[in-house]
């Protein structure tokens, strides 16, 4: 019987950890089939409408998120960063933040702003699934939760593909709900910064980098199944007890 301790595998390099990070892109919910039909102009006019109200709740409840994060964060530096993340949301004098522009995008699709706030088209799933975020960013290390945010990394690439194809496939919206789209392309990008350098030093031996890919599965996993029941509400047009109430 060998007795010899299994060594543990030998760690990535920051590159190759950088590498297996993005090799997760394949999960991301650009592919899901809600957004392909989204972005090939296949969804009417209610399943846009649809989408737009439920992300809603995922937008306000990321500076409550983020939030969380810095009440885990014992650091200044990384906080005097992180901060600016709830300002992008929520805006400060002078700037209405990202909320705002997703109002006007509800506007745009022609919701109003009490019925977004009011979160009344919110399915229970999608609640589910972004409460679930929260929460982990609330229990999670503060580096574990700036992991969790690297779905990012692939971000910018949705966002452009929205402001690309929606225009011509839904001339209906009108132009100004756009600015969320366009405002995010760019802090995406500063945000993927801070998190990943915050991820690939904080994550070095190779258990640990495991464990950040399945952080980032997680995070990858709240994304699709949010759209996993929207397509049932707005694709298959079985809502919560579609069958059971009139
Ligand atoms: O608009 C988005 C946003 O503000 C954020 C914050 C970030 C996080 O902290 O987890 N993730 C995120 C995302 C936004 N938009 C999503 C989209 O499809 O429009 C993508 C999403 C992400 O990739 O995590």
């Amino acid at each position: 019987m060998n007795d010899a301790p299994v060594s543990e595998p030998v760690a990535w390099t920051p590159a190759q950890f950088e590498q297996e990070l993005r090799s997760m892109e394949r999960y991301y919910h650009i592919h899901h089939p809600f957004h392909v039909l989204m972005n090939s102009g296949k969804l009417d006019e209610n399943g846009v409408r649809g989408w737009v109200a439920n992300r809603f709740y995922y937008q306000v409840s990321i500076p409550i998120k983020d939030a969380a994060v810095l009440s885990n964060c014992p650091d200044r530096e990384v906080r005097r960063q992180w901060i600016q993340r709830i300002v992008d949301h929520d805006g400060a004098s002078g700037d209405e933040g990202g909320i705002d522009a997703w109002l006007r995008l509800g506007e745009a699709v022609g919701l109003t702003r009490e019925g977004l706030w009011s979160h009344e088209r919110v399915v229970p799933g999608v609640r589910f699934a972004v409460d679930a975020y929260v929460n982990f960013a609330r229990r999670a290390t503060w580096q574990e939760a700036a992991c969790s945010s690297l779905t990012e990394l692939f971000a910018p690439a949705i966002h452009q593909q929205r402001l690309d194809r929606w225009p011509e496939h839904y001339p209906w919206i009108q132009p100004a709900g756009y600015a969320y789209f366009r405002q995010r392309l760019r802090e995406a990008r500063r945000d993927v910064e801070h998190g990943l350098t915050i991820t690939l030093d904080t994550f070095r031996s190779r258990a640990e980098q495991q464990r950040a890919l399945g952080i980032l599965k997680f995070k990858l996993d709240v994304l699709w199944t949010m759209l996993d029941v929207l397509w049932l509400a707005y694709v298959d047009h079985r809502p919560p007890y579609f069958n059971v109430v009139p």
